[in-house]
């Protein structure tokens, strides 16, 4: 018996060794160890044997069955490890390899140049105020000093929903509307926004482009504040070396009315100038529509065309490219506002 249980023992330690896998060991595992199984059935024929060899059997079965334990026990870590390994070598990942390249996008130039007029007005104290791009005729119009059959609404036609809607041709629809909200109160704002125009596309015109409006509205406010602010704003977008050159023109919202051109340096050497603004005083009728008494306040007020002055900044020759959606355009204004 004893040695019959030791051939056991020598087989059992044997196949465990030579096991592959980990099902091939549980497989060892039932022959050996279950109920039924060959260690277990030793332990059965306890009884054939007499009252004094029982116990040292017994024994013997008890450490047969140690043994074979430990050595699957062994074995299963021995397999485990080695799937891992198999596991970690199909996961590996070469990180000598090039990753996916993923493209880093930039503020629009137009925004960039939106952002800097902001920042320096927004360091002077003014606020920014928005307003709807499909505006009431009313406020795009009529509340700016140009009544349903003025001649200037010719300057700026533009696409109507129907008779009293349309997709606003300035910004200065944002001075009424906000002229009304502060209810008398003095008031110093810019609005940057979209704007839309049935002009004909060419290098310096586009029929949807952006404007900043700006209005201050308080008492004592003159035409040299208005220089003052806009000399300011041309200072801090180009520096020092452009010329500004205001002409004498006509806004029914403003009186008087200039339009403001900046200087640039042609192609040939000559110096040319790009119109970027119109501006002026604001008109008392204006005013007294939007709550002001002309006698004690007074206003300025300006529209810059937002791609005018990209133009002029970044040297572009031809409006149309900012909207062209070209990324080996837009690629080039990476970080270079500011
Ligand atoms: C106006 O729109 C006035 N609302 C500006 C204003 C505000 C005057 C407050 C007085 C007081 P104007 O139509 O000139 O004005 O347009 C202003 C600026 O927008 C122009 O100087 C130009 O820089 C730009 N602009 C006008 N039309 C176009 C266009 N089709 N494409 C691109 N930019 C344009």
């Amino acid at each position: 018996m004893i040695e019959y249980l030791s051939e056991i023992k020598e087989k059992a330690l044997l196949e465990i060794k030579a096991a592959e896998d980990l099902q091939a060991l549980d497989v060892i595992r039932v022959q050996y160890l279950s109920k039924k199984g060959e260690v277990s059935l030793m332990m059965g024929k306890l009884k054939d044997l007499p009252q004094d060899q029982r116990p040292s059997f017994g024994q013997k079965v008890n450490e047969t069955k140690i043994a074979v334990e430990k050595a699957l026990f062994e074995k299963k870590t021995d397999l485990e490890n080695i799937e891992l390994l198999k596991v970690l070598e199909s996961e590996k990942i070469d990180v000598t390899l090039p990753g996916y390249q993923f493209y880093q996008g930039s503020i629009h130039p137009l925004n960039q140049v939106i952002e800097d007029v902001e920042d320096l007005f927004v360091g002077l104290g003014y606020e920014v105020a928005e307003g709807p791009e499909l505006e009431n005729d009313y406020y795009n119009f009529e509340m700016m000093n140009l009544a349903k059959d003025h001649p200037a609404r010719a300057m700026q036609d533009s696409f109507y929903v129907d008779e009293n809607t349309l997709l606003r041709t300035h910004t200065s629809p944002v001075q009424a509307r906000t002229m009304l909200e502060k209810k008398g109160e003095p008031l110093r704002i810019i609005c940057p926004g979209k704007v839309y125009r049935r002009d004909d596309d060419d290098p310096t015109h586009s029929h949807q482009f952006m404007q900043i409006e700006g209005l201050v509205i308080d008492k004592h406010v003159n035409f040299a504040n208005l220089k003052d602010a806009l000399l300011k704003m041309v200072k801090h977008l180009f520096g020092h070396e452009r010329i500004i050159r205001l002409r004498p023109s006509y806004f029914p919202f403003t009186e008087p009315s200039v339009e403001v051109d900046v200087s640039y340096v042609k192609k040939d050497g000559s110096i040319g100038y790009i119109e970027v603004l119109g501006a002026g005083q604001v008109h008392p009728n204006v005013l007294k529509m939007g709550g002001y008494d002309p006698e004690i306040f007074q206003g300025f007020a300006f529209g810059i065309g937002v791609e005018r002055i990209a133009i002029l900044k970044y040297n572009i020759d031809d409006i149309r490219h900012f909207y062209m959606n070209d990324l080996r355009f837009l690629g080039q204004f990476k970080g270079v506002g500011k």
